[in-house]
């Protein structure tokens, strides 16, 4: 049987940023409403790969399992604006990655049955220092990326849930093959539709096989500061926000594309 974390809704943006500076994740429950998650399950279920985005779409016909990996959602449907800004996970996002916070990717992800298990891993280290200098109160680390998980599904052990070992961050390193950290495993985040959860990237964390007969649908919102780059494939001035989405953006879900104003460097 694998281990199941007890899902925790913290009540205030407080304690909500002490989770995940503690526990490296924090959970919201019903962030979506049902219309929602039939919204954005139906606009991801349209949504044609552009090779050029470096998206991805095997199936069962040609690649063995249904792996859909659209990058850039905010930029193909208008649907998926919202989710820049969504009300109590932009609250942390600013909290924790500052004022002038932006998203750096939002995919839009379907994975069908056979998808194989991931390795534990980080998304990405920052910096890596000895677990006993990180444990040391002098010294904290910032925040500089957080993914926001959407989950459009009731998520099960066969569903291929992700799973996370809480408080993995603080090794100060990626788990290179480790499966624990300080004697504790990964632990399946089992949530429902319309539920969310933000990760750092340096929590050690791993997606699931799909052994059911489902397919899992995810929505990701990529959030950093500001000095982190934004990553919105293709490169070299090939990327061209869609005009008429862009025209529809608020202020801030602009400010969080990147029309910010000059800091350091510009
Ligand atoms: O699929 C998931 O639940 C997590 C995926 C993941 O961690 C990754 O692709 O980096
Ligand atoms: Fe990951």
């Amino acid at each position: 049987m694998a281990d199941v974390l007890p899902l925790v809704a913290y009540p205030d943006l407080e304690s909500r940023v002490k989770a995940i500076e503690e526990d490296g994740f924090v959970y919201f429950p019903g962030v979506l409403n049902s219309e929602e998650i039939a919204e954005l399950r139906d606009t991801m279920d349209r949504l044609t790969q552009m090779p050029a985005s470096f998206d991805k779409h095997s199936t069962p016909e040609n690649g063995g399992f249904l792996n859909k990996h659209i990058n850039n959602a905010f930029n193909r449907d208008v649907v998926f604006l919202q989710y820049l800004d969504k009300p109590e996970i932009i609250e942390l996002g600013e909290a924790i990655h500052g004022d002038d916070c932006h998203v750096i990717g939002m995919t839009a992800w379907t994975t069908g049955p056979g998808r194989p298990d991931q390795n534990l891993h980080t998304d990405w280290l920052p910096i890596s220092l000895p677990a006993d200098v990180l444990a040391d109160p002098r010294v904290t680390v910032p925040i500089f990326i957080t993914t926001a998980h959407f989950y459009l599904d009731n998520l099960y052990e066969e569903l291929g849930p992700t799973k996370f070992i809480p408080g993995s961050h603080q090794a100060g390193r990626s788990p290179n093959g480790d499966v624990e950290w300080q004697g504790v495993g990964d632990h399946s985040i089992l949530c429902n539709a319309g539920d969310v959860v933000v990760f750092r990237s340096e929590v050690w964390h791993r997606g699931s096989a799909n052994t059911s007969d489902q397919n899992r649908y995810l929505l990701q919102v990529h959030y950093a500061k500001r000095m982190i780059t934004q990553k919105f494939p293709p490169y070299l001035n090939k990327f061209q926000f869609d005009e008429t989405i862009l025209a529809q953006a608020t202020p801030r879900q602009r400010r969080l594309l990147g029309d910010h104003g000059p800091s350091n460097y510009d």
